[in-house]
């Protein structure tokens, strides 16, 4: 077959997010858009000769055209193999689990995360590096690097490759293996939770629902949950993915798992609810009327993780993003284990994990998980909370209870405007920027400025500088607002601010937490000018 080296010049704004490459499903499927992506890639981590890579999406629109594109380029530049989820289809921390089980080189994963797929909506592709995890800054800028100066790129010119068929084939003389996607996952799973106590649970009447969002975890859930746990057929909903998911937004929060929210909160509602988002990292954690925030989810799952066969040794250290709440702090003080605070964009706890440092990690974007892969894991969190409710035979509310008696509670809500035009959103972080100087000691809706500054990462293990990682004020009495914006967005900016307030008073842990934060809310709009310069009233998001 030949090998086609195609001329090409770079494409301006190829710079990767905090997750790999992400844009619109159109702008990717511009001729030479992906391969010439591709190829950035592949030279920018030094090429991919005698290589094996891990390749896989999560189904979205595109999915599977994009990964012969990949395969046919593979070959061209001289991978080794292959090894590909079955109909294109890889979980990302299923991804993450195959590169390190098989010892392969690196993977491409294809989604646009909890962003909506389709013809109009999003696309994205990232590199995960041997580990499993995302690239780290330095390979990232390399890639970007890349993309700047790319003349060429190689491709086969090869037809369809066949991403259903299980087994073994061969490109050109790069080896294609089809697997199926669920099969190692699974069993790692097996490995970490006590399945009989799960699977005990569900035997004496315990009901679930899990919410796949029409994305990828449905074959996963359905799988574990349905047919290793004995959970009732139907406790998966939304189980088959599809290439728009089913039209939806699969994120996981009480906004668009709308139809979960409104069965846990109606009558009758199932003992368990969850859902995971479009490529099956993140996840939300719902009890009977009673949403777990994933700050708080991640400081309950530090706090109870040994009553699962994974950790029942304990563990070495906890990880969160800067704009996570302090909760999980408190846990790691209470059993004297460390505590790092990172960027946020789960490549930063890689070397964590991989230095023995931290088991577990968790952002307040609905992602935790821990050192078993090197990407954040939706159905491992909810495994995570079904052994511990088997094991303690409590109620979601009652851990919840139990946890904010004990340690306090941190009312914690992220407020999102989307959509901002993005010269007035760069426009409010400059102006806040300039502020933070002078801001301590002043006041704003009667609260006491303490401290203001802007988030600057030292990775403790490579010694890597990442400065500019959030702007954070701080209020005297535990307060705390953080500002971002999101880099996973693909139209105009997202402004993110984090609003927190520790409650240590066991009597005042039962509030609404827009109520209990209304105060930080209102100073946080105000030092800011939100509405003033967005023109905005709300947040279009609140979680
Ligand atoms: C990605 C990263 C997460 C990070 C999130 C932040 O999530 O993997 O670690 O927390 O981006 O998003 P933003 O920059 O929009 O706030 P995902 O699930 O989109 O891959």
């Amino acid at each position: 077959m030949t090998v086609n080296t195609v001329p090409t010049q770079p494409i301006e704004g190829q710079k990767p997010g905090t997750s790999g490459l992400r844009k619109k499903t159109a702008v990717f499927m511009q001729p030479g858009y992906l391969e010439n992506y591709v190829q950035s890639i592949f030279d920018g981590i030094g090429g991919v000769d005698g290589q094996t890579l891990v390749v896989g999406g999560d189904g979205r629109y595109f999915n599977d055209t994009a990964i012969g594109i990949i395969l046919r380029m593979a070959a061209a530049n001289g991978a080794a193999a292959c090894i590909v989820g079955q109909g294109g289809i890889l979980s990302t921390p299923a991804a993450s689990n195959l590169i390190r089980v098989r010892k392969a080189d690196g993977g491409l994963i294809l989604s646009a995360s909890h962003n909506p797929g389709g013809p109009d909506a999003d696309f994205g592709l990232k590199y995960n590096g041997p580990n499993g995890g995302p690239a780290t800054e330095a390979v990232t800028e390399k890639i970007f690097a890349r993309t700047l100066e790319i003349d060429a790129y190689r491709i086969l010119a090869a037809g369809a490759v066949d991403l259903d068929a299980l087994g073994v084939s061969d490109l050109n003389g790069m080896k294609i293996e089809i697997v199926d996607p669920v099969t190692d996952y699974a069993a790692l799973m097996e490995k970490l939770f006590d399945f009989g106590a799960i699977s005990k649970l569900f035997q004496n009447g315990f009901r679930m629902r899990f919410d796949a969002m029409h994305a990828v975890t449905g074959p996963y859930a359905r799988d574990i949950l349905e047919n290793r746990l004995g959970a009732a057929s139907g406790t998966v909903i939304n189980g088959i993915p599809s290439p728009d998911f089913g039209k939806g937004h699969p994120d996981p929060n009480p906004v668009w798992a709308t139809e979960l929210m409104t069965e846990m909160y109606g009558t009758n509602p199932p003992d368990f609810g969850a859902a995971s988002d479009g490529d099956g990292d993140r996840n939300m954690i719902v009890g009977p009327k009673s949403y777990v925030s994933p700050s708080d989810s991640l400081a309950v799952l530090a706090d109870l993780a040994h009553l699962a066969p994974g950790y029942a040794d304990g563990l070495a250290g906890i990880a969160r993003s800067m704009p996570t709440s302090g909760a999980a702090d408190r846990v790691a003080e209470a059993k004297g284990i460390g505590i790092f605070e990172t960027p946020t964009g789960w490549k930063f706890f890689g070397n964590l994990l991989d230095a023995g440092k931290a088991t577990l990690c968790g952002e307040e974007s609905a992602g935790t998980g821990s050192d078993h892969v090197r990407e954040k894991d939706g159905l491992w969190a909810v495994l995570l909370w079904l052994n511990i409710l088997a094991v303690t035979g409590k109620t979601v509310t009652e851990i919840l209870t139990d946890h904010w008696q004990r340690y306090g509670r941190n009312y914690y809500s992220r407020h999102d405007y989307e959509a901002v035009d993005s010269a007035i959103a760069n426009d409010l972080v400059e102006a806040l920027r300039a502020k933070l100087p002078g801001l301590a000691g002043t006041t704003a809706a009667g609260l006491t400025v303490s401290k203001a500054d802007e988030f600057a990462y030292d990775d403790p293990v490579d010694g890597s500088h990442s400065a500019n990682q959030g702007i954070r004020i701080f209020f005297e009495g535990g307060g705390r607002a953080v500002f971002r914006l999101s880099g996973t967005g693909t139209e105009g900016a997202t402004l993110r601010v984090y609003l927190e307030q520790l409650e240590t008073s066991p009597d005042a842990v039962h509030q609404d937490p827009q109520l209990a934060l209304a105060q930080i809310i209102k100073a946080a709009n105000g030092i800011a000018e939100i509405s003033a310069r967005t023109k905005r009233m709300s947040p279009d998001v609140i979680t």
